[in-house]
This record gives C-alpha cells, structure tokens and sequence, in this order.
C-alpha cells in the first residue's frame, strides 16, 4: 500500500518535471528561470507556497466566523459538554495532510536527487575560490576570473574547491546554489538554453557568493554568460591565449587592468589602504612603484624578516636580498608571506601559479605606470586602446588557427 502509493507520487513528481521543463519570465516571487531545474524548482515553490496561503485563508474564515458565531450574548454564561471525538473528522485531518506532506517530500527528494546527480556527459568546468574571487578553469587550460562562460543547451558541471574559507556559489536565475569547502571538492551541475549575446557584455546572469561571513564575499559577483557552441568555442581558445597575444608594449595597459581586478578587493589605487596596502601614495609615500624603487616603504615581518631592518631598503639592491625591485614585488605576489609591509598580517594568498611571467611584467608596469590609470583601475588614454586592440586582434586571429586541444603549459586567466 505504501509502496504503491509512493510510486503513484513518484510519477505525478515526474511527470510535472516533465511539463514544467521550457525557462520561465521572471515575476513578482522569482527572477527569471534559465536553467533546465528551474522551472520544477519554481513549481515545488508555487505548490507550496499556494497550500500555505490556502489553509492561512481557511483557517482566518473559520477562525472569524467562529468568533462571530460563538460570541458572548449575554451576562449569563452556562457550559455544557461539547463532543470530545470525531473519527471521521480526525481522520480526515490526519490524511489529507500526511499526502500533502508525502507529496511535498517526494518533489523534494527528487528535485534534490536531480540536483546532485550531474550527468556523466556533463561539461566540467574547475571552480576555485579564494578571497576575494573565483576561478573558472577550462578543459582546455583557458581560465577566467571575471566571468563564467558556459555553452547553451549542454549540462555543465562545476567542480569546487576553495583555497581559503568557507565560500557557497549561487547563481539565481539558474536556481542553484552550493557551499564551496577548504579541503574538499563539491559539486553544482545545470544546464541552460537561454543564450546571451555573446556581443553584448550586458547581458547576462548574475553569480554570487552568498557565505556573508567575512570582509568581502558580498563582493565576489560575476557574470554568467550562455554562448551558442561555437562562440564558446571561440570564446575558450581566445580565453586560453589572451595573454600571449598582447604585444609587449601594450601587456601593462591591456593585460593590467584585467589582472588587477583579483588585487582590486585589497590593494586600492587612490591612497586608501583596504585589506592590503593602497598602491597609490599613501601614509606620506610615495606611489607603489616609486616606493619600491626608493626603498622607502616599511616592513615590519615575515619569514624572511631580519630584525632590526625596517626599511625595504635593507632588502632591495646590489648584493642584498633582492637584487632589483622587480624581484621584491615578483616575490611579493608568489611569496607574500616573506616580507609584511608594517601594519598588516601575511593575509594576501598567493598567486603562484595563476600568474605567469607576462602577466607579472603586466602588474608591475601597471604599477610603474600608475599615474595613467583611473582609481578604478581602467587606463585613462582611450586612443592608446584603440590602437593596441587592433594589434590585438591580428595576434589573435593567427593564435586561434594554431591553439591546441589541450591545455598550453601556464596558461593565466583573465
Ligand atoms: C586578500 C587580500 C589581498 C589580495 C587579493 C591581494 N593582496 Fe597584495 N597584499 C595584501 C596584504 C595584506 C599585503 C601586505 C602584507 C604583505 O606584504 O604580504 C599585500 C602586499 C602586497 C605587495 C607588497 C606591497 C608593498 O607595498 O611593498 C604587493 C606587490 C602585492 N601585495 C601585490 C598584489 C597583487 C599583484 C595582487 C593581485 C594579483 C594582490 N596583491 C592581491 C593583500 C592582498
Ligand atoms: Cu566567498
């Protein structure tokens, strides 16, 4: 009996999965449903949601009437017995509920179970998380750290890890959501076939991380964005190449400004210190370039730490720590528990291994020329752009001909 009742369950479940499964307009509750799941999400929401405005009504009407009905009339209150049992009515009351609540677990178990069982032929993607940031890593070695391109109408699947603490991916629109563990991988899958226009960097769908519990994880928003297999294709080798084909005299003003967004949430370019140390003139000194270079900043620990010598001076030239500025700033960014600028704790994480030789020269011409960039990190001469953009664009076209299948060793993301 049970059992069979189970399997009818099952079936309606399925069955509305089934109806419900083209995306959905967005509304007063929801935003839009562009995922696959979200529409039978959005149901078991609506299901529920609806028997709970249907018994809150039901019971206000018998709740009033009652009242009215049964009211004092007069001074004179006499008691008597009322009934004490009902089966038909406690039944009643017992069974309707108990199939609505099996019903209810049933849309639940199988939305979960659909939820955390990604298909085997699931694209997969490699998702790190670190504070402030996420990571998106390709199949073929293209990474991405300020946007998640994914191909329309195929399941994907994101792979997660975090390098830090506690993060949790949610993406609204797709209807799905998942804790990001130190130490351990955990799962998201979901497939969309509402495409973005891969011109149009307006349109797309928001990403979150939603574990409010630290400094700036309310600020580890990114776009999400659905190509046609093709434009993803294209989008994924540009992706895995986008450093190499950047001319050298333009790496520090076309690559830098897109690098410095995983510094942005730390190291801020107007003088304001943040989590990390402006680099802009701060505390009476000069800008982060010209500070290195005079050696004028101040360190005040670290694993290479000598007491007694505060200056960065002590560390940087002929014949002492680091022969050149170059080499104390390179060693900052793979290395940032070595030397600690007085005031702050080893809190920066490393970027071993996501930036590569080009992509430091690009940080550290940024920084020598940070008087040509905006606060914001955006580089002030637009002609400059211009130009370069189109040096750019022929680098690519002959990089996409011949970028393998696999990926290219050291490949850095945007
Ligand atoms: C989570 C915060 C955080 C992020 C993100 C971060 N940093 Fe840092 N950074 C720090 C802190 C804190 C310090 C000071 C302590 C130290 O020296 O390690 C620092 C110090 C530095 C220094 C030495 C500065 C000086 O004045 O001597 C450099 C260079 C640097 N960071 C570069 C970068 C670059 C490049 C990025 C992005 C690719 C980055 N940081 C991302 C927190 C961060
Ligand atoms: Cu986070």
């Amino acid at each position: 009996m049970i059992s069979s009742l189970c399997g009818m369950f099952e079936g309606v479940v399925l069955l509305l999965a089934e109806a419900g499964s083209e995306p959905t307009p967005s509304n007063f509750w929801m935003p839009e449903g562009a995922s696959k799941q979200a529409p039978f999400i959005d149901l078991s929401f609506y299901i529920i949601n609806w028997i709970n405005y249907f018994f809150f009504g039901l019971v206000t009407l018998v709740l009033v009437w009652f009242s009215f009905r049964y009211r004092q009339r007069s001074k004179h209150v006499e008691f008597s017995e009322g009934p004490v049992h009902n089966t038909t009515l406690e039944v009643t009351w017992t069974v309707i509920p108990t199939l609505i609540l099996i019903g209810i677990f049933f849309m639940g178990f199988i939305g979960y179970l659909d939820l955390r069982t990604p298909p085997k032929d699931a694209f997969k993607i490699n998702v790190t998380a670190q504070q402030w940031a996420w990571e998106f890593e390709y199949p073929n070695g293209a990474k991405s750290t300020s946007e998640l391109v994914i191909p329309a109408g195929r399941p994907v699947q994101l792979v997660m890890r975090s390098k830090d603490v506690l993060h949790s991916l949610y993406i609204p629109d797709f209807r799905v959501k998942q804790d990001v563990v130190p130490g351990r991988y955990t799962y998201l899958w979901f497939e969309s076939d509402v495409v973005t226009d891969p011109d149009d960097e307006s349109d797309f769908f928001w990403l979150f991380c939603t574990e409010y519990c630290g400094d700036s994880h309310w600020n580890m928003n990114v776009h999400v964005r659905v190509f046609p297999d093709e434009d993803f294709e294209e989008w994924t080798k540009e992706q895995a190449r986008w450093l190499d084909v950047i001319p050298e005299q333009d790496l520090y003003f076309m690559a830098g400004p897109k690098l410095y967004k995983r510094c942005v949430t730390c190291h801020s370019l107007d003088g304001i210190d943040g989590s990390g140390p402006s680099w802009g003139p701060r505390n009476g000194l000069p800008a982060i370039w010209d500070r290195v270079v005079k050696g004028e900043g101040e360190v005040s620990g670290g694993s290479k730490f000598i007491a007694g010598k505060n200056k960065l001076s002590d560390y940087i030239g002929d014949g002492k720590l680091y022969e050149t500025p170059e080499a104390y700033i390179r060693e900052s960014i793979y290395n940032p528990g070595a030397l600690l600028v007085a005031g702050y704790g080893n809190q920066m994480p490393t970027f071993q291994g996501q930036l590569n030789d080009r992509a430091i020269d690009a940080v550290i011409g940024m920084m020598k020329n940070i008087d040509q960039f905006n606060a914001d990190g955006s580089f002030k001469d637009q002609a400059m752009i211009e130009e370069a953009e189109a040096r750019i664009a022929e680098a690519k076209a002959a990089a996409i001909e011949s970028t393998p299948a696999e990926a290219p060793a050291g490949a850095v993301s945007e």
